[in-house]
């Protein structure tokens, strides 16, 4: 039986880490006795304004998670610091990211440090509603600095994008064409590229790749007025230039605050808006699919004649009209 909700939520502001890991096991229970309890949470989950939330994206073995604990090591000396890491085949598993985890060695047990790997599973589930939620713990739990450690997966990339303030990418350094494959949703999405692993790269290749996000960044306007995306070398074992993307977390975070029309709330009030639509159809949908005159409707279907059928279209919008 989890404890009241307010007792926890009181123990996580006061710093109780204990508490915090068990929010997280609560919003990942699958337990139908758990809904209820789960619902009491998310209502009084309120998001902080003051927090940063910051993507770290890029394909699987760019070096996300090297280059998390290279960064947050540093940063952790001032401020608290919570690592977030989305893996979506521990949907399936059900287990953490053991590679993940020992990447992140120097930070692992740092007390102003709070890791979590993400699991999508839960009965509120998909990674946005599960990473929304992870976020609004940390932020509960006053940790300054959110970093989101995403899968480098199409889909998830641009859930994620919706729920942070500052997208990160984590560039290979690659001769010809180094853009082909990024999306174009995930070129619009970030907000400084990292070309990263320098140290095992040719200076022309890595100044080819470079040069290409510089150009294309020319063609994409920037969400935000007035920033102009930096592109920078790291190596996660050779050249460390943690402290300049440091600098370049905290200029962007003060450019949002001196740029009022794009000011960090409106643009977190645009992504709830995305999320709220995004779960609207979700629910609606599962909804929809637990519907027993559904249900029954489509296995109708499966014993009936082929050269009986009409249409698709028009089946699907009998059995719709029959149910609304
Ligand atoms: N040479 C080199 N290897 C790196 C660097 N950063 C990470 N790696 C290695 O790249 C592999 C994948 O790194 P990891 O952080 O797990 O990548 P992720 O999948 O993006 O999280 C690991 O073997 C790391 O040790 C770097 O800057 N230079
Ligand atoms: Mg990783």
């Amino acid at each position: 039986m989890f404890e009241h909700i307010h007792n926890t939520l009181e123990k996580i502001k006061q710093g109780d880490r204990r508490a915090l890991s068990k929010a997280f096991t609560l919003i990942e229970s699958t337990s139908v006795s758990d809904h209820n309890t789960i619902l009491e949470l998310f209502a009084q989950l309120k998001p902080n304004n003051q927090s940063k939330r910051i993507a770290i994206s890029g394909v699987p073995g760019a070096g996300k998670s090297t280059f998390i604990n290279h960064v947050v090591h540093q940063l952790a000396q001032k401020h608290k610091v919570a690592v977030l890491s989305i893996d979506p085949a521990s949907e399936r598993s059900g287990g953490s990211i053991l590679g993940d985890k020992t990447r992140m060695q120097d930070i692992a047990n740092l007390e102003n440090v709070f890791i979590r790997p993400s699991s999508t599973r839960g009965f509120y589930g998909g990674i946005a509603v599960h990473t929304y939620s992870s976020i609004l713990l940390c932020e509960q739990a006053g940790y300054e600095y959110i970093f989101i450690e995403t899968v480098g997966v199409g889909q998830t990339e641009i859930s994620v994008q919706h729920l942070c303030d500052f997208f990160v990418y984590l560039a290979l350094p690659k001769a010809g064409d180094a853009l082909q494959g990024i999306k174009k949703g995930i070129m619009e999405a970030i907000d400084t590229v990292v070309i990263h692993k320098t140290d095992l790269y040719d200076e022309k290749v890595i100044l080819s790749t470079k040069n290409m996000f510089k150009e294309s960044f020319s063609f994409i306007q920037s969400k935000h007025k007035g920033w102009t995306k930096p592109i920078i070398e790291h190596s996660s074992v050779q050249i460390d230039n943690s402290t300049q993307i440091i600098s370049v977390i905290k200029a962007f975070f003060e450019h949002l605050q001196v740029s009022p029309s794009h000011d960090k709330i409106k643009n977190r009030a645009l992504n709830v808006k995305h999320l709220i639509e995004h779960f609207t159809k979700q629910i609606w949908l599962d909804k929809l699919l637990a519907n027993k005159h559904y249900q029954d409707q489509i296995q109708r279907l499966e014993n009936s004649d082929a050269k009986a059928f009409y249409h698709p279209v028009i089946q699907a919008y009998k059995i719709i009209e029959a149910l609304t």
